[in-house]
Formats: C-alpha cells, sequence, structure tokens
C-alpha cells in the first residue's frame, strides 16, 4: 500500500511524459523526488530534485534513499543504429535504476513501458498483455526485459508493479494511427495515480490508451486497476479529417508500431 505521505520518485521527470505527470501527481502526493539528467523547471514545495544519470549508480543509490514508489520514465526512445545507446539507457539503466530500487527497499515501481514490447502485431488486431510480446525494436525488446524483471522482482522480492504499455503519448492524435494509439496527458496521470493508489496490483502489465473506440483498446486490467479513461481519440477526427489526414482509409501502417517498425534496425 502507498500512502499520500509517502515518497514517490520519477525518473525521466523533465521529459515529455514527466513533465506533464508532475503538474497532475504533485496536487495530489505530498513528497515527490524529481530526478533527470536535464533541470527540473521550477520545482513546486512538495517537489524535491536530485539530479542523477540513471547510469551513475552512486548518485542513483543517493536519490532512492526513503523512496516507497518509483515511477520509472527514463530511456532512450530514438530507435535506430547504432544500438549501443538505446541499450545503455533502457537497458543498463533499467538495470540499474530497478537494482538501486530493490536495495533500498521500494515497494512498488510503476513502469513506462511501451506498445513497441508486441508492435509486430496487425494495427487491425487488438492486442492485450496475455498475448506473447512481439517487440518491432531493441526499444521494444527491453520494454518487454522490463516486464520480465518486474515479474521476477514480484514472484522472488515482493515488489509489486504496474508496466504501462503506453502508446502515443500526446496532447491530441496527430495521425490516422494515434486514433488507435492515442494516449492523452490526463489519462496518463490517472493510469499512474491507480497504479500507485492500488492496494495490491501483483505483477500488471496493461495497455496505456486513452478510450479510442476505433479499436477496442480497453483491457481487463483497466477495471481491475480502476482506470477510466476519459478522452477519446475519435474527438479529434473531424480536426484530422480536415487537416487533410487520411481518417477513413485503411491503416497507413499496418502494424501497432507503425514507424517504428524497422526490419534489421534497432
Ligand atoms: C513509444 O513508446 C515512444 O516512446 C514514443 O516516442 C512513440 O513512438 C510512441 O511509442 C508511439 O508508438 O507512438
Amino acid at each position: 500500500m502507498i500512502r499520500d505521505d509517502d515518497l514517490v520518485l520519477i525518473t525521466g521527470a523533465s521529459g515529455r511524459i514527466g513533465s506533464a505527470l508532475r503538474t497532475g501527481l504533485r496536487a495530489r502526493w505530498r513528497k515527490l523526488r524529481l530526478t533527470d539528467v536535464r533541470p527540473v523547471a521550477a520545482p513546486a514545495a512538495n517537489e524535491e530534485v536530485m539530479l542523477a544519470d540513471i547510469n551513475d549508480r552512486a548518485a542513483l543509490d543517493r536519490a532512492m534513499a526513503g523512496v516507497a514508489a518509483v515511477v520509472h520514465l527514463a530511456g532512450n526512445v530514438r530507435v535506430g543504429d547504432p544500438p549501443e545507446p538505446m541499450f545503455e539507457a533502457s537497458g543498463q539503466g533499467l538495470f540499474n535504476v530497478f537494482e538501486s530500487a530493490r536495495r533500498a527497499g521500494v515497494r512498488r515501481i510503476v513502469y513506462a513501458s511501451s506498445n513497441h514490447a508486441f508492435g509486430c502485431y496487425p494495427i487491425s488486431e487488438r492486442v492485450t498483455p496475455e498475448h506473447v510480446p512481439r517487440p518491432d525494436t531493441l526499444y521494444g525488446v527491453l520494454k518487454v526485459f522490463g516486464e520480465a524483471y518486474l515479474r521476477f522482482y514480484h514472484d522472488c522480492h515482493g515488489i509489486r508493479s504496474v508496466s504501462l504499455r503506453i502508446g502515443s503519448f500526446a496532447p491530441q492524435p496527430a495521425n490516422q494511427r494515434m486514433l488507435a494509439t492515442w494516449l492523452s496527458p490526463a489519462d496518463m496521470t490517472q493510469l499512474v495515480e491507480c497504479s500507485l493508489r492500488h492496494p495490491d496490483p501483483g505483477c500488471l502489465v496493461v495497455n496505456g490508451y486513452s478510450r479510442n473506440r476505433r479499436l477496442n483498446v480497453s483491457d481487463a486490467g483497466w477495471d481491475f486497476l480502476g482506470y477510466r479513461p476519459q478522452d477519446d481519440a475519435e474527438d479529434h477526427v473531424e480536426a484530422l479529417r480536415s487537416a487533410g489526414v487520411p481518417v477513413d482509409a485503411p491503416w497507413e501502417w499496418p502494424l501497432h508500431g507503425g514507424p517504428f517498425v524497422q526490419k534489421g534496425g534497432s
């Protein structure tokens, strides 16, 4: 159980998701600790900044002291060759964050996984966490690695976790694919909030989407968590159509991973 006055650490707090999340979470959690390699803008009274590179284990261990729950967002999203920078941030960096958390006695981890864990499934298929992962890139492979790591932490160390397979996080859907994959900032905040507050999520993996109707993206884990997405990509269809986006044509990208899917790339 994570309480309102427990300390919650956010890695990657200066990123797109981290910045949006802070706005929602800081109103509801009494103590947030923010970490990133980049400066963190305008911390509020209940936000403590501890800059750290996730590949600097000593700095990470200091940031982890006294933390009850970690929201792990940090990583590399630039897919392509060479693959080493991706591995360093999203493989080695993930290992560092999780190990540091385990050693510090962190009780819960909310992990930013991704739809790229199953990006090689056809976009028309409704993929749930029960499907076998089909990552589309090294990025997706490392997301599956993180989910498996958390399964191990649950089964062997009792750490509770929720892995959020985030679709396309943005203020509004910007293309045809996002009519299926959009996750709004408000819904992302609600997902993290539910993942922190749930009395015992076990080791849950859930899709991270808004209430998009074009593909029935809902997930049994949403009810379990108490997540009720509010935003619907379909509300933006007219605006996209007027902007010349082919919203009525067959899916532009045949697979869930969309433009990420690269044969032979990372
Ligand atoms: C992700 O996981 C990435 O972090 C983001 O950059 C987008 O590509 C998103 O998925 C997406 O699939 O739209």
